[in-house]
């Protein structure tokens, strides 16, 4: 029942989407006006919310993937409590009535949502609506922005927040709400107490070996509609963390220096669960699986054997990594179903990677040759998979010229561009330094999104380099759609308009005949972007 109901982010009129959303269980309503704590140890009806804000380069219209946070939380909660789950980027249009619809319908005692910084403030406007709605209700909040940034959140916004992995911190906040207890022995959680927020100590990262972490629960979904150009698609994690510390990441802070495998049993039950649920496209959101490359063979070699080779992966990987051990795991990888790579290739000049602490990404083996980048690529794209290409470009000391020749590096070597600017996310050393040296223009948060540029260099403004990137990476995406054309001429045909509309979107006759310049057309795009970031 509940995955049957499907929102269509498409879908032409509101109407048939509201509909979608008739079937939403009715149990939480039942329960409607009882607040947890009064009761000793009922159920808790939960509701876990993704964000709707896409980046550019993950236009919804084409990618809409589940939060994998989410499920993950879902499974490790107590069987006995009621939990659903809704990925806001599934009702874009609807988020204000998708809201409204899920708390009358559901009730919940206690409502989480995920959050990036770029999405907080569209959090906020979530968390708004909640209160008005339920006042009663419960908020927590957790994921990169609130574990980086709890601050955002302890002026009253969220009741709690969870900092780090949030598994376990989850499962025993939602026992203490049950039984009443209180929150000071829960590890990772920042919670309001009567003389203010309290900031528990941290948890240690878990190290994925036991059944700690239990499975994702898929099945609290209710909103369907989830695609990688037309296929279905959902998430699955083969280990966590990395030990590198390139200066743009939040990992680091997030969770440490370390790296943590699940065993490969438990992760090909998990793709077994996503194929069962109807899925066709996988995407690995490992933070860095090509830390353990003879694992990534040897789960390569497992997907092929239990027959998952079926599917369709997309993974991202490190470019020395693949440059090193790109004669045995890339023809691997494409005998397993993988057919995009992300490669994080950072910058093609040593200066620029240097000030991303990125200077391993060019190197084979430990030796700094240089190449690792072009042979990584290559690697790819001999055994016929895509590269997606990884680029940060607008560097401190990037000139017009350097910005140029990662533009000229991508439309030579990758099939869909990625390019983004240096963004100061909270915490990371890189931020440290942007502030340093006064170099961050732009404080609104909402546009953090790695497609704006926020930071200029000592010698561009940030918005020549972002109208750089812009009027190169259109053209880029371009060529891809052949190759999209051939893999999925349906979906590409129906939706080639849309598609179109996107990558050129502020163009107009006038600017294709050249009667008006790009320079206008990069605004009306800008203009567009910023229409498109108001939620609700
Ligand atoms: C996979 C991934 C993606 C995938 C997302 C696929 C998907 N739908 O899940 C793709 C490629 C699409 C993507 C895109 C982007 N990403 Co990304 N992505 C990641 C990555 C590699 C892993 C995230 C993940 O799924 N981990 C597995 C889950 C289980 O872990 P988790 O998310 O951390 O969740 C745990 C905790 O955070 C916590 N938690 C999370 N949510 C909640 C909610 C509640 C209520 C609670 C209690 C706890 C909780 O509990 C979870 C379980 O332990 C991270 C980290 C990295 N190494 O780069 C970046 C990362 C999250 N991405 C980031 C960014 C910025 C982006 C982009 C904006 C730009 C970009 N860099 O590409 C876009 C925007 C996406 C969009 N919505 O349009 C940043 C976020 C920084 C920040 N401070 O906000 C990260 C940290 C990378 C970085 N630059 O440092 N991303
Ligand atoms: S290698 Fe990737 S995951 Fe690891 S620190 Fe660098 S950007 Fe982050």
């Amino acid at each position: 029942m509940i995955q049957e109901q499907t929102i269509r982010d498409d879908a032409p009129d509101k109407a048939a989407a509201r509909a979608s959303l008739e079937r939403l269980p009715l149990d939480g309503g039942a329960r409607r006006g009882r607040t947890i704590g009064e009761a000793q140890a009922t159920a808790v009806n939960i509701l876990l919310l993704s964000m709707p804000d896409s980046s550019e380069h993950m236009p919804a219209l084409a990618i809409r993937m589940p939060n994998g946070a989410l499920a993950s939380l879902a499974g490790n909660l107590d069987g006995r409590h009621h939990v659903a789950i809704a990925d806001l980027i599934l009702a874009r249009h609807q988020v204000r009535v998708t809201v409204e619809r899920l708390v009358r319908e559901l009730s919940p005692d206690l409502v989480g949502l995920s959050v990036m910084t770029f999405q907080r403030r569209t959090a906020k406007r979530v968390i708004e609506l909640v209160r008005s709605l339920r006042p009663q209700t419960r908020v927590v909040v957790g994921g990169y922005d609130p574990s980086l940034a709890p601050e955002a959140y302890t002026d009253g916004t969220a009741d709690f927040v969870v900092r780090g992995e949030g598994e376990v911190t989850l499962r025993e906040l939602v026992r203490s709400l049950e039984e009443g207890t209180g929150q000071e022995t829960i590890a990772g959680l920042t919670w309001r107490g009567p003389e203010g927020y309290r900031e528990n100590p941290p948890r240690p990262v878990s190290r994925l070996d036991g059944a700690e972490i239990r499975p994702p629960n898929r099945g609290a979904r209710v909103l369907g509609g989830y695609t990688l150009l037309g296929r279905p698609v959902d998430v699955v994690e083969t280990s966590r963390g990395c030990t590198f510390d390139c200066s743009f990441c939040s990992i680091i802070e997030m969770r440490g220096r370390n790296f943590h495998r699940f065993d490969f049993d438990r992760v090909l039950a998990d793709i077994e669960d996503a194929r069962a649920r109807g899925a066709k496209a996988i995407f690995v959101v490992d933070d860095n699986i090509t830390l353990d490359v003879r694992r990534f063979e040897a789960l390569c070699g497992a997907i092929i054997e239990r027959g998952l080779d079926d599917l369709e992966y997309v993974v991202q990987a490190m470019t020395s990594s693949m440059a090193a051990a790109g004669d045995t795991l890339a023809p691997l990888m494409r005998r397993a179903g993988f057919r995009y790579v992300f490669l994080g290739i950072e910058n093609v000049l040593d200066e620029d990677l240097e000030f991303l602490r990125a200077r391993a990404k060019n190197k084979e083996r430990g030796a700094s040759t240089g190449n690792a980048t072009f042979r990584a690529v290559e690697h790819v794209r001999r055994n016929g998979m895509f590269v997606v290409g990884g680029l940060i470009i607008g560097n401190p000391n990037d000139t017009r010229q350097s910005v140029d020749a990662n533009i000229a590096f991508a439309r030579r070597h990758v099939d869909w561009p990625y390019i983004q600017h240096p963004t100061p996310y909270p915490r990371t050393p890189m931020t440290r330094d942007l502030r340093e040296r006064g170099l961050v223009i732009n404080e609104r948060l909402e546009e953090y999104d790695g497609t704006t540029a926020v930071v200029r260099t000592d010698h561009l403004p940030a918005e020549d380099i972002e109208f750089l990137r812009w009027r190169s990476e259109r053209w880029m995406k371009l060529r891809h759609f052949p190759a999209a054309l051939a893999h999925s001429p349906l979906w590409v045909l129906g939706h080639a308009r849309e598609m179109l509309g996107h990558t050129f979107a502020g163009s107009s006759w006038r600017s294709a005949i050249g009667l008006e310049s790009e320079r206008i057309v990069f605004e009306r795009y800008r203009a567009a972007r910023r229409a498109e970031r108001e939620y609700l």
